[in-house]
């Protein structure tokens, strides 16, 4: 039987579809949905939620003109199948493939580039404005999920919203859940607008009040009973929203497509900023993603029929070393204190809340407050361990700077997807927080080689009298064995792993086993190049580094940063300090660009970071730089070939 999907390359097409036939079009885009994921991996649970909200979005509106933001923007999937980029949707966030978020580079359709929460609400009032200033009248609307409406951004921009009046729709996307079930008193007033328990409380409230005046209360109150409805009106379940300026409606069925196309066509003729509220399920249509949304948010591939990741056996992740660690430490520690800003899962931090729930707070997604949350328990004498991506501590910098830095304070940041993140892109890499780290007085800084090394950071970290940041990369350790004693490590020792007497590759955090690789090969070409796990970017060992610029008078920098104020400057710096100005140094890291999505291990063979790209590296430096070791390069090859 022919698909309506198959008919469908623009919302022209779209448009084309008699309204009776949308569910159906629901029906086929689910199960394109599923079968493509299942393949590619991505956002299942998300994307299935929002089926017909999307189709009756595109179906009311006249997109490119109106103007869809999309907040995250892990929920773009149907928007891009009904955007024209169905017949490229095997490629989905592969390399060279299309994104799983919106990209304005993608099409005219994508009004702007998200990853991160509660920006749509900003952009969105922002296009209105614009709009406004331009004369002009086409629709905006942002869509944002209940976990996202948590965010201080998100909030700034409804408060902004509320006061400037423009024309503006937000979709409130509200499913319960943020990653995991969603966190908070804003997700608690939605759960009772959408059980009605608000009514029923502020009508309950009134009655007991007005019983409480002496002789006429009660009454009054028989008299409030009759008049339930205009209680009622008082009472609108949206009164938060109204409160600041919004045009409240709802709550509405969002997966009743008839529902969703009545209300956005009378919606469309509103004025003034309008809230509508949309409850959906998340993962709807698919029994394993309804069952289990926390893992069908970010799914990898699965078999459609069991609803069974398809997981390769591998070493446990630098995500589950960091969570046992920190499990063990808290039994003896009653001081630690763990956080999360929305990511229990993904941060390990959900085996934690199971074993020690009054020392585990999920905040929302609300780094800035996890972070200065975090400062404020260590000013009351506890060990607070704040538990982030890379990309998102990002929005929390000057809290990082400002609340914990300035004072001093014993917070300890667990940096978990630091480096190449793979598929999720540009928004998504943790290629930076060397770089807005290292430049903050009194931060330790640190990265391990290995899952071994990762536990004794964690403990150096809490045990460390002031703030510290401990990186580590997404994905399985090494595999190497680990220690049954985890133990502190030196503050600012480096370690030496090979010695050698030509070069020395100083690195730190998951490039140290490729360097070692590196070196073994260079070896191969008879250079004997010194491996050395730097371990703290900061405080660096200079020692080490002025012994190994006396001992080579070559210095090569390896990690998984930009260059641009990473690792290897905080070499540069040192070497620059002590006037060893004869040094010949190379860094070796990411460029200065947004480095695209694609699995890890193919971006970081484009980047030049295997243990060949390595070595190719630095073998051609020393040729071109070293007169002497090429003579030497020349005479080892003479002998190799007799
Ligand atoms: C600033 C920031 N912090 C954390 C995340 C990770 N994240 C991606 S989606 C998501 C949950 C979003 O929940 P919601 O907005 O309700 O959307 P849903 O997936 O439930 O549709 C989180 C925490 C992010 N993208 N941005």
């Amino acid at each position: 039987m022919s698909k309506l999907l198959d008919t469908i390359n623009s919302p022209v097409d779209l448009k084309k579809i008699e309204r009776e036939n949308l569910p159906k079009l629901s029906k086929e885009i689910r199960e394109f949905i599923v079968d493509a994921v299942s393949k590619t991996g991505g956002h299942l649970a998300s994307n299935l939620g929002v089926v017909e909200l999307t189709i009756a979005l595109h179906y009311t509106f006249n997109t490119p003109e109106d103007l869809i933001i999309w907040d995250v923007g892990h929920q773009c999937y149907t928007h891009k199948l009904i955007t024209g980029r169905k017949d490229k949707f095997s490629s989905l966030r592969q390399y060279e493939g299309i994104s799983g978020f919106p990209r304005r580079e993608e099409s005219v359709y994508d009004a702007a580039d998200t990853g991160h929460s509660g920006t749509s609400i900003p952009i969105a009032l922002a296009f209105a404005k614009a709009r406004d200033k331009n004369n002009g009248n086409n629709s905006v609307i942002a869509v944002i999920g209940d976990g996202s409406m948590t965010s201080g951004l998100a909030l700034e921009g409804l408060n902004n919203a509320g006061a400037l009046n423009s024309n503006l729709i937000v979709v409130l996307n509200d499913n319960k859940m943020s990653i995991s079930p969603n966190v908070g008193a804003i997700s608690a007033h939605l759960n009772k607008i959408i059980t009605g328990q608000l009514y029923n409380k502020m009508k309950g409230e009134v009655e007991y009040l007005l019983k409480t005046i002496p002789g006429i209360g009660g009454q009054m109150a028989k008299l409030a009973h009759r008049v339930e409805e205009a209680v009622k009106g008082i009472f609108v379940p949206g009164r938060f929203f109204e409160d600041l300026g919004f045009k409240y409606v709802g709550p509405i069925d969002g997966h009743n497509i008839n529902h969703l196309l009545d209300t956005f066509e009378s919606v469309k003729k509103l004025k003034g900023p309008i809230l509508v509220h949309i409850v959906t399920t998340k993962g709807k249509g698919y029994k394993p993603a309804e069952n289990e949304a926390d893992s069908f948010h970010g799914a990898s591939p699965f078999d459609v029929t069991t609803g069974s990741f398809k997981r390769k056996k591998a070493p446990p992740s630098y995500t589950e070393v960091f969570s046992k660690t920190l499990i063990s430490l808290a039994k003896t520690d009653k001081k630690i204190i763990a956080i999360t800003a929305a990511m229990a899962d993904g941060t390990g931090l959900d085996s934690f809340a199971e074993q020690f729930s009054d020392r585990f707070y999920d905040v929302g997604i609300a780094e800035q407050h996890a972070v200065t949350f975090a400062a404020g328990l260590s000013l009351k004498g506890f060990k607070p361990v704040v538990a982030i991506y890379s990309t998102f501590l990002q929005r929390a910098y000057d809290q990082v700077l400002h609340d914990v830095c300035l004072p001093n304070l014993p917070v300890t940041f667990a940096i978990d997807r630091a480096g190449i993140v793979g598929e999720d892109g540009p928004t998504h890499q943790g290629l930076f927080d060397l770089s807005y780290l290292r430049s903050l007085p009194n931060m330790v800084l640190m990265a391990p080689k290995d899952e071994n090394e990762l536990q004794h950071m964690i403990k150096t970290a809490i045990e460390y009298n002031g703030p510290s940041a401990v990186r580590y990369p997404r994905g399985s350790g090494e595999g190497v064995k680990l220690d049954k004693d985890i133990k502190t490590i030196e503050i600012g020792r480096a370690e030496i792993i090979k010695d050698g007497n030509d070069a020395v590759i100083l690195t730190i955090g998951n490039t140290v086993y490729p360097s070692i690789e590196a070196s073994t090969i260079l070896s191969g070409k008879g250079i004997d190049a010194a491996v050395v796990n730097m371990r703290f970017v900061k405080p660096i060992d200079r020692a080490m580094i002025k012994d190994f610029c006396k001992k080579t008078g070559f210095i090569f920098t390896v990690e998984e940063n930009v260059l641009q104020g990473g690792f290897g400057s905080a070499v540069l710096e040192v070497l620059e300090e002590e006037g060893l100005n004869n040094i010949k140094v190379k860094r070796i890291g990411l460029p200065d660009k947004f480095i695209e999505h694609g699995s890890q291990s193919i971006i970081r063979e484009k980047y030049h970071l295997t243990p060949s790209a390595i070595a190719s590296a630095i073998s051609e430096f020393l040729l071109k730089h070293s007169f002497q070791k090429q003579l030497k390069f020349i005479n080892n090859a003479k002998k190799a070939v007799g």
